[in-house]
């Protein structure tokens, strides 16, 4: 099978029933797989709500490993607006000239030294850091910051052996423990005193509040971004004329950057907790238990793309639903798309030849789906132009 291949694991279920299913810990999840049912569900947060226990509405739950909540992420309407517009302005500085230079000084530094080497994996040794350094920008904190969070590994609560491991949680949670007494100590610049020094509903942010931002800006922009910077890799690996495309139209990097998160998906799905019985595509859906937003399915739905499974940088409409659709759409768009669109331009620019020598596929194991996500390991070689 190729790399740059990305199958639709659910397409049959999306066209006979439009609802999938998958166990999780005792609490099952029923995942809605149309765009149109995606859509509205999630423009309904009073019917599904994201602020029920922290960590439930996550797939697999988190409920075991985690007690602070994710803000703006696992909180409703109204209060959620109050949140989401203190971090707006914050979450949009990657517009701002000076932070993608800085940006761009990370990104050729990364290029240059896969083109000097003979091979690495791009996962480990590429996308990784590359996130990492990158996030130091974001939370406007110094670089030396990145080295210990690339010693996390591509996530913060998964390891190699569990998709839940609660010591690695911890480490994480101590960490930005320990930045917030720091930045109450001695407050800079960075993301934790900003926060520390806000007011929402005319009331100081608390320890807790700050600290449920952080653990969300360092978990929900982690693998996500990392499967979206290793799949653009193994993309343009085997298909070196879309790369040369860009090198001579720049000008389409954006829908190209588009489609390319269309495609990959880096997020499969995220969960709601109905607040009443209600019903979701013909399907009764009880009070208390959950469902899923699968935006993986969403963006193949051939009712909306047309040839749902080609990547196409000339698509004319994209209505995908990759960072999400309404109240929660994700705050970290902007970042992301800044790297990814810099990225695949300074490629286009720097690289003549990209080959893929090895492949280690993430797979997702989702009850009656198996999705294809990003990889834990691809080992490619950078050839310079
Ligand atoms: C929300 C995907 C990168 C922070 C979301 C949501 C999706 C998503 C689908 C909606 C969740 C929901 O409706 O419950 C992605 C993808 C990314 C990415 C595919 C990379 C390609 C980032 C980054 C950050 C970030 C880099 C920050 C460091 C957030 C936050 C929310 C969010 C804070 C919650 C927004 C709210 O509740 O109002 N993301 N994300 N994401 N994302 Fe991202
Ligand atoms: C949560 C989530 C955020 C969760 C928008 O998505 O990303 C997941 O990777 C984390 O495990 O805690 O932050």
């Amino acid at each position: 099978t190729s790399v740059s291949d990305f199958p639709d694991a659910f397409a049959d279920k999306r066209a006979e029933t439009g609802v999938g299913y998958m166990d999780d810990q005792q609490d099952p999840v029923d995942m809605l797989l149309r765009l149109k049912d995606v859509r509205k569900a999630a423009h309904s947060a009073a019917t599904f709500q994201s602020g029920a226990a922290p960590g439930r509405i996550v797939i697999p739950s988190e409920v075991a490993i985690r007690d602070t909540r994710q803000i703006p992420f696992e909180v409703d309407p109204p209060e959620h607006k109050s949140y989401r517009d203190l971090l707006n302005p914050w979450f949009k500085r990657p517009l701002d000239e000076s932070y993608q230079q800085k940006l761009q000084a990370i990104i050729d530094d990364i290029i240059d030294s896969a083109l000097k080497t003979d091979s690495l994996d791009v996962v480990s040794e590429f996308a990784l850091p590359l996130q990492s350094k990158a996030l130091t920008l974001l939370l406007n904190t110094s670089m030396d910051k990145a080295q210990t969070w690339i010693d996390w590994g591509t996530h913060v609560f998964r390891s190699d052996d569990s998709d839940l491991d609660g010591d690695k949680a911890n480490i994480l949670y101590d960490y930005i423990d320990a930045e917030i007494d720091k930045a109450m100590v001695s407050p800079g610049e960075d993301l934790y005193s900003v926060l520390l020094a806000s007011e929402v509903d005319g009331k100081k942010m608390t320890k807790e509040e700050v600290k449920g931002v952080m653990i969300l800006t360092f978990a929900g922009g982690r693998d996500t971004v990392i499967n979206a910077i290793t799949n653009s890799i193994a993309y343009f690996s085997e298909n070196a004329s879309d790369l040369q495309r860009l090198h001579d139209e720049p000008e389409i990097v954006n829908r190209a950057v588009e489609e390319l998160i269309r495609y990959f998906a880096p997020l499969t799905q995220m969960g709601r907790v109905a607040t009443q019985d209600t019903v979701v595509c013909e399907h009764a859906v009880k009070a208390d238990s959950r469902i899923s937003l699968c935006w993986a399915s969403a963006n193949r739905d051939e009712k909306t793309f047309e040839e749902p499974n080609k990547v196409d940088f000339d698509r004319k409409v994209n209505p995908h639903v990759s960072f999400g659709f309404s109240t929660h759409n994700c705050l970290g768009a902007t970042h992301a798309r800044q790297i990814l669109r810099q990225l695949v331009v300074s490629l286009a620019d720097k690289v003549g030849q990209l080959d893929t020598i090895d492949a280690d596929e993430n797979v997702e194991r989702l009850g009656e789906f198996s999705r294809k996500v990003g990889f834990n390991r691809l080992q490619a070689r950078f050839t310079a132009k």
